[in-house]
């Protein structure tokens, strides 16, 4: 048995979980400690039509998260006492803006409408081919530069003296430094593709004052030591650190992806549908940029050239809408049911394009299915079972194309597709995927995100040697968990 010396919080936006890890004789053990729900705050909703908009804001509930994931933290030294390392990973591109040290209200949610506001206010100042040749990323209506122009119109950007993402926030309430680590800064639009360093001509042109970011740290540097307080509360009485990791959850979990060669491809399925391959260095011709492909910062300096393609939000938001709708006599299906009756549809399924902006906000997924498809005359799915399979066929449909577009972008051929994360349970979506692709495809593992924390963390403390490289590590993740495959 390996000790377990680490500890990954890893909070995604379908749930948070603190999970311990340790590495011997080159392989990962995990212990999982807790898992907590994280719903967004809907502060004022109002009916419109048959639609509930939040009114004044989308937010995430930080102060649930804080406290669900330092009552895990506890759990977890007390599991662990020879606990040293804990390592954040989150979602990209949402941050805290605080002022003399203090959160300034709730952070917003990416998914509340306010962004595209800011995405004007930053194409009046710099268009969108200057953006992707200095930054290198997609267009997103909610990457942090245009969430930042519609806080800057509100009068409440100018107000904060420093802006955390919300790993580097919570890194910063566990040990007082305030930090940004590179790989979730590169999702803001303010780093510089060249050389990921806060980038002074986006900043001045969209004016974010440089003094309200940080100094970057990369995956692997030490943040600090839990302050006194903080391990107190923890029940920690000895010096645990707070390593950067891939604190966008995305870089940890394609750090996680075992690879087997230089023909693979990604999909980390969750919430979201990352799709893509890992690149040594950025491709930023017109034509990526055309086809909306990013290059965000990974783990060691890699870079992940990828879409993102909606994902399994669409199949649980549809499911809280069928439980919204469901009549106390009726009895809402479950995950498992729902998918084992969408399996048994036969006959053709009209497939829709999952990225459509439309299917960003909370809302009723099922309803802006059947519109995509009446406004283009044809008939939609009917059912619940036809509704979820005509999701699942979408993705599948959606991940074929986009790696056959990530091939032709960069010249590789792609002979495998390596699913990552929650949705590579989904065992009807591997297979569609097999099957549109024509790839092979390897699912898991489930947890990649935590394990890439976990790996990162491993060898910054020396469990792993410090040598190690991204393919020594994923050999680890190969040798500890494993793989479906799913044929053509
Ligand atoms: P995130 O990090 O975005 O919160 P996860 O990687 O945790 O996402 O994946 C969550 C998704 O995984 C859920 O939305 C669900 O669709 C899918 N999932 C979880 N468990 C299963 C399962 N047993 N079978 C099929 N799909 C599953
Ligand atoms: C996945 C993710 C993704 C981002 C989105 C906001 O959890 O980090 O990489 O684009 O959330």
């Amino acid at each position: 048995d390996s000790p377990l010396t680490l500890a990954a919080v890893d909070l995604g936006a379908t749930s948070g979980r603190v999970i311990l890890g340790g590495v011997a004789d080159g392989v990962l053990r995990m212990r999982h400690i807790a898992r907590f729900p994280n719903a967004p705050l809907n502060l004022t909703e109002s009916q419109s039509g048959a639609q509930v908009v939040p009114t004044e804001g989308l937010y995430w509930n930080i102060q649930s998260l804080f406290a669900a994931l330092t009552e895990g933290l506890r759990e977890a030294a007390a599991a662990a006492p020879g606990l040293r390392s804990i390592g954040i990973d989150s979602w990209a591109v949402d941050y805290g803006l605080l002022r003399g040290g203090r959160l300034m209200g709730l952070p917003h949610h990416y998914r509340d409408g306010r962004s595209s506001r800011g995405v004007e206010l930053v194409h009046a100042r710099i268009d969108s081919a200057e953006l992707f040749n200095r930054n290198g990323l997609q267009h997103l209506d909610f990457n942090t530069v245009f969430q930042l122009a519609a806080e800057e119109e509100t009068g409440f950007l100018g107000l904060a003296d420093r802006i955390l993402l919300i790993p580097d926030l919570i890194a910063y309430w566990l040990t007082g430094q305030e930090r940004s680590e590179v790989t979730n800064a590169s999702t803001t639009g303010l780093l510089s593709v060249s050389d990921r360093q806060w980038d002074p001509v986006v900043l001045s042109r969209t004016e974010i004052p440089p003094e309200v970011l940080t100094a970057l740290v990369s995956p692997g540097d030490r943040v600090g030591y839990l302050t006194e307080p903080v391990a107190q509360r923890l029940g920690i009485s000895h010096a645990v650190e707070v390593t950067a990791v891939g604190s966008h959850d995305t870089a940890s979990a394609v750090a996680a992806v075992p690879f087997e060669g230089s023909h693979g491809a990604f999909i980390s399925s969750g919430t979201w549908s990352l799709v893509g391959l890992e690149l040594d260095s950025a491709v930023l011709s017109e034509d990526a940029r055309k086809a909306n492909f990013t290059n965000e910062g990974g783990v060691d300096g890699t870079v992940r050239f990828l879409k993102n393609v909606s994902g399994l939000w669409l199949l649980t938001e549809s499911m809280r809408q069928w439980q919204r709708d469901a009549t106390d006599a009726e009895r809402s299906a479950d995950l498992q049911s729902l998918l084992a009756e969408a399996a048994a549809v036969t006959g053709p399924i009209p497939i829709f394009d999952p990225s459509d902006d439309r299917f960003i906000p909370p809302g009723d997924m099922p309803q802006r299915i059947v519109d995509w498809f009446s406004e283009r005359g044809i008939v939609p799915p009917r059912g619940r079972p036809e509704v979820v399979r005509s999701i699942l066929e979408s993705l599948a449909d959606a991940y074929s194309t986009t790696i056959e577009l990530a091939e032709e972008l960069t010249n590789r051929r792609v002979d495998t597709i390596h699913i990552v994360g929650g949705g590579s349970q989904n065992t009807l979506l591997c297979e569609l995927t097999a099957k549109r692709s024509g790839k092979r495809v390897l699912a898991g593992p489930i947890e990649a995100t935590a394990i890439g924390n976990l790996l990162v963390q491993a060898r910054a403390v020396g469990d792993v040697d410090s040598r190690a490289t991204l393919n020594d590590l994923r050999a680890i993740v190969a040798r500890s968990f494993a793989v479906t495959e799913y044929a053509p």
